[in-house]
């Protein structure tokens, strides 16, 4: 049965140029190139992909929970992609597991797409990995690839020009830090999806949001290159502003931001960076801040955030590598016996997915 199997493990990635927006909602093209970093393992999701002849019907699990219905059908849909192209006529089980508390859909399909193609020996480049793993959700084409990621919208309307890569590797910016504050782990009021679609319908500053993107971007990309966190971090902050501006602007206004955010970005701005700056906050479709800073002044950075009534857990992270392949077999989530997802847990202590049952 394991003929054709793989076991994928994948990281979020947190933007600092956001994506918000589609100009191809089915191939799911964005307006804008965006940037972002892949966390390190801290966060992240393990997924095995299994193909079988002795499957009669595809399945899938995710944490330990059977997917039916309409679940069941989002995950396949990517499946069913690489079906297509490839011209392969086998079902196919899946299981995953996420060791953080919100699930990341980019994280989550960057890690289908990898072990998927993987399973069945594809060989797909980077380019290629990223343009499936956009199809499934548009920032999963950043968590194929380590290190500091740009996808660049491109221009063509099948999409064959818009995919990510790495700009820099992790290596090149060891220092740089991302400090979640968990803030509520609830599931999104709004899908980043739909609210999307209701900023572009009716948001009038989403346009001049375009139009500052660009330039924006360019001096990221300065910035990085030149390892510049002062301006990294002015970038960084402003360009989350603007996305949740765009995002109030929309009607009717989505607002992800809590008085909770809202107490970080002060204390970013009125404490921490006092005399020097040492912190950027950046936030996406929720509450939940991810706060860059340098090693250097991580604990200061832990410390200010920890004392934010309101804020739940504060967990640490570097830039990552991006994905990686687990070779041994008895790690894989899937029962080789039975086609199954295994038992497994997560151990805090070592931050390892373990198979089997927890003592
Ligand atoms: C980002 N976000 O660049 C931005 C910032 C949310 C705010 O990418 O519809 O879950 O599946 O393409 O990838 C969230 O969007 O949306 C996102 P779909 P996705 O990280």
């Amino acid at each position: 049965m394991l003929d054709y199997a793989s076991t994928a493990e994948t990281t979020p990635n947190i933007a600092v140029i956001k994506y918000w927006g589609k100009r191809d909602e089915k191939l799911i093209l964005p307006h804008n190139s965006s940037m972002s970093f892949t966390m390190s393992e801290v966060l992240k999701t393990r997924t095995t992909v299994v193909f079988s002849k002795d499957f009669t019907e595809d399945s899938a699990w995710i944490q330990h929970e059977k997917l039916e219905g309409q679940e069941l059908y989002g995950l396949l849909r990517i499946i069913n992609l690489i079906r297509e192209r490839y011209s392969i006529n086998l079902k196919a089980h899946i299981a995953s597991l996420n060791c953080f508390p919100t699930a990341s859909s980019a994280s989550g399909m960057a890690a289908l797409v990898c072990a998927a193609t993987k399973a069945l020996r594809l060989n797909l480049s980077p380019k290629e990995l990223s343009i499936l793993a956009r199809q499934g959700s548009g920032s999963a084409s950043r968590s194929v690839m380590g290190g500091f990621v740009e996808w660049r919208r491109g221009v063509e309307p099948d999409g064959s020009d818009s995919f990510a890569e790495q700009i820099k590797p992790a290596s090149h910016w060891s220092e740089m830090r991302n400090v979640i504050a968990l803030v509520d782990q609830g599931r999104k009021k709004v899908s980043s999806r739909s609210g999307m679609r209701q900023t572009i319908e009716t948001s009038p500053l989403y346009r001049a949001r375009l139009d500052y993107l660009p330039e924006a971007l360019e001096k990221m990309r300065q910035a990085v290159t030149a390892k510049n966190f002062e301006d990294f971090a002015e970038i960084t902050m402003r360009e989350s502003d603007n996305m949740h501006a765009v995002m109030l602007d929309t009607w009717p206004p989505i607002t992800y931001l809590n008085d909770v955010s809202r107490q970080i970005m002060h204390t970013v701005r009125e404490d921490l960076n006092i005399g020097e700056t040492r912190a950027a906050y950046t936030f996406d479709a929720g509450p939940n801040a991810h706060v860059y800073t340098l090693e250097k002044h991580a604990e200061t950075v832990k410390k200010a955030l920890k004392e934010i009534p309101g804020v739940q857990q504060v967990l640490e992270c570097k830039v990552g590598d991006g994905p990686k392949y687990i070779e041994d077999e008895s790690d894989y989530l899937i029962d080789p016996e039975s086609g199954e997802m295994r038992d497994h847990f997560f151990d805090e202590a070592s931050k390892k997915i373990v198979v089997g049952r927890q003592i």
